[in-house]
């Protein structure tokens, strides 16, 4: 696949994994209507691609992963304006996580405002001991447009995401993995690495299987407990109709490799 056609992305395939790579460094990888745009197309792409079997993405530089929406570009938008950007974010951030993939927010240095919504629309986070993490937006009067508010809440609990959004404080790496934000953190320059080796772990996975994990773990922090454990139960019975199933465990059984074909 050709990187050329984006403007602010780079896309390069790493063995199963598609890294995707903001690249506006000179404005530390800030979302414009346009970032938004390509990286819409980038994961559509990603999607229809069965080598992809899983998505990392990351900003260019050691400084930053994106420092939030662009500031400037924001700063003229009407009411109207600002609901359509918001909405284009809300848009990519739900594409991403119906993904039927996995996808790994590689954190290389600052994530904030939109940053930090963009990476919490990943499956997970693997942060670099310089990642810093912030929801600044009250700084300049306005809140998190892009999931914050609710992803936060959802990911880190009431009360630090309250502490997040309206003290605007930036956190460390360390700090992000103990309310459980990233998941792991590693050294300088290292994020892509881990998050690369992360994805060749998974997809030596059954991929019916890692896709309905994915589908009920992010479906059911919605639903009422009952319900969701129900589609746990039909779900799980379903897979016992797969090829997969039946391979996973022979394999086991005769101490092998298993050989997936996601059927
Ligand atoms: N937007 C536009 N430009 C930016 C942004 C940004 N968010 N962040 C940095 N830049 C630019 C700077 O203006 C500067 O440009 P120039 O060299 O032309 O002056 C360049 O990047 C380098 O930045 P700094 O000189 O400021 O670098 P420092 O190391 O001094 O500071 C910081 C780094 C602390 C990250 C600082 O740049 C900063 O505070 N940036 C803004 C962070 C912020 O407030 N982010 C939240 C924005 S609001 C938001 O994200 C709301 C999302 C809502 C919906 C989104 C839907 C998709």
């Amino acid at each position: 696949m050709s990187a050329s056609k984006f403007t602010y992305l780079l896309v390069d395939d790493r063995g199963p994994a598609r890294v995707i790579t903001i690249n506006r460094p000179e404005a530390l990888n800030a979302l414009n209507a346009e970032v938004i745009d390509e990286l819409t197309v980038a994961v559509t792409e990603a999607a229809e691609d069965d080598a992809v079997r899983g998505l990392v993405l990351t900003g260019a530089g050691p400084k930053s992963f994106v420092a939030g929406a662009d500031i400037a570009a924001m700063s003229t938008m009407s009411p109207e304006e600002a609901m359509t950007f918001a909405g284009r974010g809300h848009a990519l951030g739900e594409m991403l996580s119906s993904l039927p993939k996995p996808v790994i927010a590689a954190v290389n240095g600052f994530a904030l405002g939109g940053g930090c919504e963009l990476a919490l629309a990943c499956d997970f986070i693997y942060a670099a001991e310089n990642a810093r993490f912030g929801q600044p937006e009250v700084k300049l009067g306005v809140i998190p447009g892009f999931g914050g508010t609710q992803r936060l809440l959802r990911r880190v609990g009431a009360a630090m995401a309250l502490e997040l959004c309206m003290r605007g404080n930036m956190i460390r790496a360390d700090e992000a993995l103990w309310i459980g934000l990233a998941n792991r953190v590693v050294g300088k320059g290292e994020a892509v690495d881990a998050a690369v080796a992360a994805i060749e772990e998974i997809a030596v996975m059954g991929p019916l299987a890692v896709a309905k994990a994915k589908e009920l773990i992010h479906r059911g922090a919605d639903m009422p407990l009952p319900e969701a454990n129900q589609r746990e139960i039909e779900a799980f019975a379903g897979l016992f109709s797969t090829e997969d199933q039946r391979e996973g465990m022979a394999a086991f059984l005769a101490k092998r490799e298993a050989d997936f074909k996601g059927r």
